[in-house]
């Protein structure tokens, strides 16, 4: 079990599972036939590293609800999310007060992280007011501002970590690589029905990752070495592709590139300028997934690289200002481009309702690169 923790690994996730009546607390049962009141549903989707989750069932409306979820042996609590993949939580047990609809929740657990650090008030700081910005190295994110002597935090995962305390003549830093387990839930809408994912890896390689294209490769201004950063054959996209290719089971070409579109479309747009300071900045598949954030090339690349791992024709259709992928298709309907007898349908992953062959207009004088 560890050993398969070390290599990033997509986890399937129970999809709309509800538990029934097996196993749940009914709250106020003997009241229910006399009330009026709906009877709503609780129930709590996990992967194989949850042992199990009590609380979840059928609950008349108003009802308290304590949900607590056992991990396996060596794991801790990662959080709890709501629907739309926003954790609400880092406890073991996640309560509702009121029950007031069906609720449906993940719950995600990680392999042995104690994030427990000390940040220590140097000994010849002269300030008497002692205060570390705490920040996120990777995402510039500061994740804590802490006030006193030798103060304590707990990082809620692995990752980069580094404090500042200064005064007008003194600066000291202090910094934590806390390596281990991170977990992303994705969670989307295909149709009229939902889908969740968690995606497992670790925080060691992610700084492989990171590490592995320099700032300048990144910054690519013509499109040499392009199609590198679209890494189809790298086990963190294969297993995540075979996962949304179950999923997608039954669905025409041009279906299940609309699946994959609309999980790619949920990953939040972010400016480059925003997170990395530099005005362009290209992201491996990789890190898109860890971030859960991109821009228009960033988004593309990962959709790409699934779609190619997936068996399809697929091109990256470079625009001035703006990037897309092209997904070859044979019957399909839209705005396509063809390139060497084969149709490109025209896919816009920066945001959600374009489907594919749908094609904003302002994007023209399209260069393809065929992957
Ligand atoms: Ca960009
Ligand atoms: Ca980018």
């Amino acid at each position: 079990m560890n050993s398969s923790r070390i290599v990033p690994t997509i986890i399937i996730v129970g999809i709309l599972v509800i538990c029934g009546l097996l196993g749940s607390i009914l709250v106020g049962s003997n009241d229910q036939e006399e009330s009026n009141g709906s009877v709503y549903t609780v129930s709590v989707n996990y992967d194989h590293d949850i042992v199990g989750c009590t609380g979840v069932g059928e609950y008349p409306e108003g009802s308290p609800v304590i949900l607590k979820a056992t991990p396996v042996a060596g794991d801790v609590i990662y959080g709890w999310f709501d629907k739309d993949g926003k954790r609400i939580s880092s406890e073991d047990t996640y309560c509702i007060d009121i029950l007031k609809e069906d609720t449906q929740l993940y719950v995600i657990s990680i392999n042995g992280f104690d994030g427990k650090r000390t940040f220590y008030t140097p000994s010849n700081y002269i300030d008497g007011h002692e205060i570390w910005t705490i920040t996120n190295v990777y995402t510039k994110e500061v994740v804590a501002v802490l006030e006193g002597t030798n103060v304590e935090y707990t990082f809620e995962e692995p990752g980069y970590y580094q404090g500042i305390m200064k005064n007008d003549t003194q600066t000291f830093t202090q910094s934590y690589r806390i390596n281990g387990e991170v977990k992303r839930l994705f969670v989307w809408e295909y149709g009229t029905n939902d889908y969740g994912v968690i995606w497992s890896t670790t925080f060691d390689r992610y700084e492989e990752i990171y590490n592995s294209k320099s700032v300048e490769e990144r910054r690519l201004t013509t499109n040499e070495n392009t199609t590198g950063f679209v890494t189809y054959t790298d086990d963190d996209i294969v297993d995540l592709t075979s996962y949304l290719e179950k999923k997608s089971v039954g669905m025409t070409q041009q279906q299940r590139a609309n699946f994959v579109l609309d999980f790619v479309q949920k990953i939040q747009y972010i400016a480059d300028e925003t997170t990395t300071g530099y005005t362009e900045y290209w992201k491996l598949p990789y890190e898109t997934l860890f971030d859960k954030s991109g821009d228009c090339e960033d988004t593309s690349i990962l959709y790409a690289s699934i779609m190619k791992a997936m068996g399809y024709d697929v091109a990256l259709m470079i625009f001035p200002g703006h990037m897309a992928v092209g997904i070859g298709l044979e019957n399909g309907t839209g705005i396509k481009n063809v390139y060497d007898g084969v149709d490109y349908y025209y896919c816009e992953t920066t945001s959600e309702g374009w489907e594919v062959g749908e094609k904003p207009s302002k994007y023209t004088d399209v260069k393809m690169v065929i992957i």
